[in-house]
């Protein structure tokens, strides 16, 4: 199985450059920032929730967003395997995600970290915001998404790194010229 996680920060192109990766390699796209969407447009008890901790641009807990995804693990037995977008983005997450996949006798293959600077990402998410109609998508609460990477999310950077699966590819360019960075690293496994 590949088991790729694709990482960055807010804006960093993770959700754009998983649609060209799920067509070439076939693997089921997880993006928790979707899932959770979902749940607030279908008006769940879980997206009432959700829905007030993102328009913050915090973090969901992770009991939450765990729990999520170990359902769509369970409800694709079938998969080649997985693209997780937007997760993990703590290190509980990472020691979680291990332990799911260990149980199904299989593990993350590598991360792809997306690197774009802060000036260019608040620049991709307002103007997104212009059209997207998400709450967080303004410069005040993205500000908020940036502070919350930096101090709950990067350390899982270091998380794969100790276990030499961490890859950093410029995430500035054409989506082509991305994502040609990101097939030269999966060259090494499929
Ligand atoms: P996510 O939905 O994961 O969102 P994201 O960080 O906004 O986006 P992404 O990197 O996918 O950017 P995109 O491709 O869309 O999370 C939203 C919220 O959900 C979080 O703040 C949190 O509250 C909650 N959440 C999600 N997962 C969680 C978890 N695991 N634990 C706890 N809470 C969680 O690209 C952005 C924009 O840039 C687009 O407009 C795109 O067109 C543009 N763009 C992309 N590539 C470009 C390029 N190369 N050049 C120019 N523009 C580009």
């Amino acid at each position: 199985m590949l088991n790729l996680v694709l990482f960055g920060p807010p804006g960093a192109g993770k959700g754009t450059q998983s649609e060209y990766i799920i067509g070439d390699y076939k693997l089921v796209h997880l993006s928790t920032g979707n899932i959770l969407r979902a749940e607030v447009e279908a008006g769940t008890e879980l997206g009432k929730y959700a829905k007030q901790i993102m328009d913050e641009g915090k973090l969901v807990p992770d009991e939450v967003v765990i729990q999520m995804i170990s359902n769509k693990i369970d409800a694709n037995p079938q998969a080649q395997g997985f693209i997780f977008d937007g997760f993990p983005r703590t290190t509980p997450q990472a020691q979680a995600l291990d332990e799911l996949l260990s149980n199904k006798s299989t593990a993350i293959t590598c991360m792809v970290s997306l690197d774009v600077p802060e000036d260019e990402l608040v620049s991709r998410l307002v103007k997104r915001g212009e059209t997207s109609g998400r709450a967080d998508d303004n410069e005040g609460t993205v500000r908020k998404r940036f502070k919350e990477y930096t101090e709950k999310t990067l350390p899982v950077a270091t998380y794969y790194q100790a276990q030499n699966k961490l890859f950093s590819v410029d995430g500035v360019g054409s989506l082509d010229e991305i994502y040609g960075r990101i097939k030269s690293v999966l060259s090494r496994y499929v």
